[in-house]
């Protein structure tokens, strides 16, 4: 059944009078999932107003109130994990049980942020005078834009939503127009858990509603994951009025694999790093780097496995591996293996289109090449699918040099069992966020998120970093009055 899209607007729930969106299921591109019509730039402005005008009574309502609406919410998103979850592997493509993950992760975030209230709000220091005190307290920074990418329809929004609220900011959300249901579902779970009107608005709608958004004068701060070009607009169109931008990008993440891995370990994590959510992660494994001793091994092994593994529709429980977003995306990354032959890499397995059912729908093999030592758009560019790119190194110091010839710096994995290696990868690959025996992708809601390099803007993301980004300073110098005599 088609679900309708509507748009949430001062709390009420209207429909759209812009050009129609349809959320069309990658698998198979006839069933459509949601459809209706899209946001005007008219009301970008209807939904800023409303979260202005909501925002004094919600920064001045006790923080432990604001928690107890997003535990509400959690409760609600956990209740619905298995249907909501089945929604949005047919909307988005990744399969129902990665899908169902993804459902609870969105409440486990929302339940993280929802105890805010009980940790420590600010700071206190010492001061260099008698009888005073210095305290630095937060405050809201006021209504948030909130711009969340196709590839988490749930997750993402939770982990940006969460905190803007629980920190006492109001919200105008726009989601990326693949996955509006999800987006209708996570707004719903929170206006039933009590939000009041104006908090949140949703808005459905194209790139020219996200442009009016981040550029609306009413709008104190955005928070942006996506694209590196679209993440550097955002950012420049924050930075020319003066106001905060936090901006996650781009990945082009390594999993380096050493001589003395566990090799089972290895095979399985890579596996999952590269090709779960069919490698539309930012923090996918999308290279791949073995040292010379077990590099054959290694690679004939991924090369088999990722043959093996069963490509589908996502909502079948036997998939293990369903199509990517959209007939854009299918394209773009052909295109990116078709350049990476021409450039001289070796397909290994993957790289053709499906001839069979799956033609009709967006689907990509699983697909590893191999490069040789000339240059390749494959290792610096970002393709956002099941697509690996492997090199191999003489030794761990290369492998590790490898794995820091990029741009981004989001994630990487290393598999080693050797504790001086593992130590030494700490220190010199320049990631935001590291995996020793772990696959690159994955994130806990309390620590903190982004990455180094080109990969992301502003301050991280998530636990006590989320606080530094939705939340400004005011350092207060607190003395009394002379003591009365
Ligand atoms: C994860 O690795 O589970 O867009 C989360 C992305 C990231 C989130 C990754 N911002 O893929």
């Amino acid at each position: 059944m088609t679900a309708a899209i509507t748009h949430l607007i001062a709390g009420q729930w209207v429909s759209g009078n812009g050009e129609t969106v349809v959320s069309r299921n990658p698998a198979r591109p006839d069933i459509v999932v949601a459809e209706g019509g899209g946001a005007l730039v008219a009301d970008v402005d209807a939904a800023v107003t409303a979260a202005n005008e909501a925002a004094t009574a919600w920064a001045a309502t006790p923080m432990h109130q604001r928690g107890a609406v997003l535990l509400a919410a959690a409760e609600i998103v956990d209740g619905h994990a298995a249907a909501w979850g089945r929604e949005l592997a047919a909307e988005e493509g990744k399969t129902k049980a990665e899908g169902i993950g993804e459902v609870r992760r969105a409440a486990q975030i929302l339940r993280y942020y929802s105890n805010e209230g009980d940790r420590q709000a600010g700071d206190i220091y010492a001061s260099p005078r008698a009888g005073e005190q210095i305290l630095v307290t937060r405050k809201p920074l006021g209504v948030v834009a909130v711009i969340t990418p196709f590839n988490f329809p749930i997750a993402i929004p939770a982990w940006k939503i969460a905190p803007a609220l629980v920190f006492g900011n109001t919200v105008v959300w726009k989601p990326a127009s693949t996955v509006p249901l999800l987006a209708l579902r996570l707004a719903e779970a929170l206006t039933t858990a009590g939000l009041p009107a104006g908090v949140l608005n949703l808005l459905v709608g194209d790139a020219e509603v996200g442009d009016a958004l981040v550029r609306h004068s009413g709008i104190d701060a955005i928070t942006f994951t996506g694209s590196t070009a679209v993440g550097r607009r955002i950012a420049a169109a924050a930075a020319a009025r003066g106001i905060p931008a936090q901006a996650e990008m781009g990945g082009k993440n390594a999993a380096v694999v050493l001589d003395d891995a566990d090799v089972d370990l290895a095979l399985e994590q890579v596996l999952l790093g590269a090709f779960r959510s069919t490698g539309q992660k930012c923090t996918a494994t999308s290279r791949l780097i073995v040292t010379a001793g077990i590099a054959d091994r290694f690679v004939d092994a991924v090369c088999e496995r990722a043959a093996a593994l069963r490509v589908g529709d996502p909502t079948d429980d036997a998939t293990e591996m369903g199509p990517v977003i959209s007939s854009t995306a299918q394209q773009n990354i052909s295109a990116g293996i078709a350049t990476a032959s021409d450039q001289g890499a070796t397909v290994l397995t993957g790289g053709a289109p499906y001839s069979d059912a799956r033609a009709d729908g967006y689907f990509v093999a699983p697909t590893v090449l191999e490069l040789g030592g000339g240059d390749a758009d494959v290792w610096t560019e970002e393709l956002f699918g099941p697509v690996v790119a492997v090199k191999r190194a003489a030794d761990a110091d290369e492998a590790f040099a490898l794995a820091n010839d990029s741009e981004f710096g989001l994630s990487a994995a290393v598999f080693t069992q050797d504790l001086t290696r593992a130590l030494q990868a700490v220190e010199t690959i320049d990631v935001g966020v590291l995996h020793v025996n772990s696959e690159s992708a994955g994130a806990d809601p309390h620590v903190p998120f982004g990455g180094a390099k080109k990969s992301g803007l502003g301050p991280k993301e998530q636990g006590a970093a989320a606080r530094d980004f939705f939340t400004h300073t005011t350092t207060v110098y607190l003395r009394g009055g002379r003591p009365v005599a």
